[in-house]
């Protein structure tokens, strides 16, 4: 699991396809404004098959892949950069569980999400990623 850190940290948030098309791109914003961190960054961007390849590379072996990469590119996704103290590892609990079922009520897949295959929204797992990831949304901003 992912310390809390003390470091000034970017992490790529992404609100995916399903969370465009359901509305709920303001709400999310809200919660990491109202958290306290910085926006940095933000694009709406329709995501063709080759980057969503290249974002979602860790995962090609996975029986799911062709339909992640399906999903992610099936509408606008919202490409955001947030900054702060720890941000990385605080998004992500900010966010819950992978699987909306297992993410507790108060997380955004928890309180908004019921499907796996459709779980609202992506966010870095490492600094490490979180500047990978958003150096190649800088690419496309
Ligand atoms: P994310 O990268 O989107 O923040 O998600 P995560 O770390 O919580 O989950 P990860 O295991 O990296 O999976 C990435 C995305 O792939 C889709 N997925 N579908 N069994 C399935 O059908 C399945 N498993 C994963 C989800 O959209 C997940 O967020």
């Amino acid at each position: 699991h992912l310390v809390a850190s003390l470091e000034v940290e970017q992490s790529y948030i992404m609100i995916k396809p399903d969370g465009v098309q359901r509305g709920l791109v303001g709400e999310i914003i809200s919660r990491f404004e109202k958290k306290g961190f910085k926006l940095t960054g933000l694009k709406l961007f329709q995501c063709p098959q080759e980057l969503a390849e290249e974002h979602y590379k860790d995962l090609q072996s996975k029986p799911f892949f062709p339909k992640l990469i399906q999903y992610i590119t099936s509408g606008p996704v919202v490409c955001m950069a947030w900054e702060g103290v720890g941000v990385v590892a605080s998004a992500r609990k900010l966010i819950g569980a992978t699987n909306p079922l297992q993410a507790e009520p108060g997380t955004i897949r928890g309180d908004l999400a019921v499907q796996t295959g459709r779980n609202v929204i992506h966010g870095s797992d490492s600094p490490e990623n979180g500047k990978r990831e958003i150096g190649n949304l800088c690419c496309i901003l």
